[in-house]
């Protein structure tokens, strides 16, 4: 092999990775910077804690609570507990193609869960409120298992969520939605 003996060659080309690797540093923080600000995309959690050993008895995650409501403004929150080994409520009707705002909590251990053929997909960690925007597309029934390994009936913790299309959808005088009055 030829001894590389010019300097100024060498540092040329040290000069001109330098730049390429600066540009694509660059450019990979302008890509970051345009879509968390501009786009306001981010990671779906978000810090907001709760008491895990009072999440029961708590306003938002009481038992009656929980489950699908439907706001006076049209808005539609799940309210979930995952807590070993369940989610409560275990099945989640939810509106075909209408924002769904999904929140999360867990009084034990870290759970997590994601819904079949959605990007849905987080971590439930005691202490804090999990939260998750999405619209659901196709109607039916979706799988929507935990994938955090909680202990011994991990396997067998998993809820459904019914995707109902707008014509069937249905509300009691509450707003609260169930699987059965929402078929
Ligand atoms: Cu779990």
């Amino acid at each position: 092999m030829a001894p590389i003996t010019n300097e100024q060659e060498l540092q040329k080309t040290e000069f001109r990775w330098a730049m390429i690797v600066t540009g694509a540093v660059t450019v990979l923080f302008a890509v970051i910077g345009i879509s968390s600000f501009v786009m306001a995309l981010h990671p779906p959690s978000h810090v907001e804690s709760i008491d895990p050993a009072t999440v029961s008895q708590s306003k938002e995650f009481a038992e009656s609570n929980l489950g699908t409501s439907v706001d006076p403004d049209g808005a539609v929150t799940v309210r979930i507990i995952a807590t070993q080994f369940a989610f409560v409520p275990r099945c989640i009707p939810v509106p075909q193609g209408k924002p769904v705002t999904i929140r999360v909590t867990s009084p034990d251990v870290i759970h997590g869960f994601l819904i079949a053929g959605t990007n849905a997909n987080t971590m439930v960690v005691p202490g804090y409120v999990a939260e998750v925007r999405t619209v659901f597309g196709t109607a039916g029934d979706h799988l929507m298992p935990c994938h955090e390994f909680c202990g011994l009936g991990h396997s067998e913790m998993w809820a459904l969520v019914r995707v109902v299309p707008q014509a069937q959808w249905q509300t009691d005088a509450d707003g609260k939605a169930r699987c059965d009055i929402s078929r």
